[in-house]
């Protein structure tokens, strides 16, 4: 069969790196109820050995973003081994300063500076874990906030977050990297002290080159026009990366690209004409999702390839068209180069793209005839299953 990929396109999807979240492996739920699932992980190396998986029938997704504590061994330089051994590097860590109870009333932001120095400590102790493991990128998520009018001081906490973000940034070596997410609202309900992006950059800003800013698509109001803010992040050359899922409604965390294919398209529509889809470019585009019902692996995959699919798609907008018809003021002509494109089959496509790459055309079916499926349920009996806040 001749082929019928443009090279340059074939060549950029072949280049594309997804991360994944090691806590995607592990049992997951609602406040309501966590569904164990058979032959879930029971510690971070197993956890990395199925994100391995997602990678050898992807071929996309070469590494793993961790989550400390929930991650914590005793040798990360071992835990780096291993994934090395499994065919994968591990990547983004990603702190936790909002599951202990010293954190009631937040962590960087708290009024109390003795709080607020744990959790410094715990940020400067995840930059160790970077050193050991290679990893360029701290990911920043806080869920400090308040509920209550009045609780406490708008403008003290943003100071106190500058603060404790400056001793942070201090401590990132040369090669390393600070990146702060934004999430509207969650766990608290009246402020939040990182709301949204643009409080979010103001302090990447002030900190400097070395902090970036993480858009994480479930963290908008709904109708946000979230290809908008990555459209300004990326011409202040300030976006950081994505924290990719789905949202029908808050912070779902569901498969990316389920809810709205077509958003995803036109986020990726924004990175390609920046130029932003090359590893060199420096956007990290990681998962943040949770497999609450759903079997896990194939959950990862799956999600791997909906990013895929909408980057391919992105990838055929014929770009002088669209520029020709937007100059001519031709509203309806410049909508249609991109529908064209949202509305390929882009399946053959890569189909033909993972056939280059030696891998089969159907990653989900091949994962399912592995026999790892079968072969974790068996071997993995005994010992706690992993899930959040493990
Ligand atoms: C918060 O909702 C968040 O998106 C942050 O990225 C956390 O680190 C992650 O979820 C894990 O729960
Ligand atoms: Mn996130």
């Amino acid at each position: 069969m001749t082929s019928t990929l443009n090279p340059a396109v074939g060549a950029a999807l072949r280049d594309q790196q997804i991360e994944l979240p090691s806590w995607a492996f592990g049992n997951s739920g609602t406040r309501f109820k966590v569904f164990a699932q058979k032959g879930v992980p029971r510690d971070p190396y197993e956890k990395v050995a199925d994100a391995a998986e997602v990678h050898r029938f992807t071929g996309i997704a070469p590494t793993v973003a961790l989550h400390i504590p929930w991650d914590k061994v005793a040798d990360y330089g071992h835990l780096a081994r291993h994934a090395a051994d499994c065919g994968v590097a591990l990547g983004t860590i990603n702190s936790n300063t909002f599951q202990d109870d010293d954190y009631m009333l937040g962590s960087v932001c708290h009024p109390d500076p003795s709080v607020r120095r744990k959790a410094v400590d715990h940020l400067l102790g995840c930059i160790d874990i970077m050193d050991a493991t290679g990893s360029r990128d701290l990911k920043l998520w806080f869920a400090d906030g308040t509920n209550y009018p009045g609780q406490d001081d708008i403008r003290a906490r943003q100071d106190r977050l500058a603060e404790s973000l400056a001793s942070v940034y201090r401590r990132l070596g040369g090669q390393q990297r600070l990146v702060l997410e934004y999430k509207l609202f969650e766990p608290a309900f009246y402020t939040t002290d990182v709301p949204d992006w643009g409080t979010a950059v103001s302090h990447c800003l002030a900190l400097g080159d070395k902090a970036r800013v993480v858009v994480d698509t479930g963290h908008h109001a709904p109708g946000t026009n979230i290809e908008f803010i990555v459209a300004v992040l990326l011409r202040a050359g300030k976006l950081g990366g994505f924290d990719f899922n789905s949202r029908f409604y808050a912070d779902d965390d569901l498969m990316v690209g389920a809810a709205d294919p077509f958003q995803l398209f036109r986020i990726m529509h924004e990175v390609v004409k920046a130029d932003a889809l090359r590893p060199e470019a420096g956007i990290a585009f990681m998962l943040d999702q949770c497999h609450n019902i759903e079997p896990k692996i194939p959950g990862q995959i799956r999600s791997v390839m909906n990013v895929q699919e909408a980057t391919a798609k992105a990838l055929l907008v014929d770009a002088d068209a669209l520029a020709r018809a937007q100059q001519a003021g031709d509203v309806l002509g410049a909508h249609a180069v991109l529908m064209d494109a949202y509305n390929t089959d882009v399946r053959p496509l890569l189909a033909e793209v993972r056939a280059e790459q030696g891998l089969d055309a159907d990653p989900v079916a091949a994962y399912a005839r592995s026999g790892y499926p079968e072969r974790i349920v068996a071997e993995r009996v005994g010992g706690s299953q992993a899930g959040w806040g493990a």
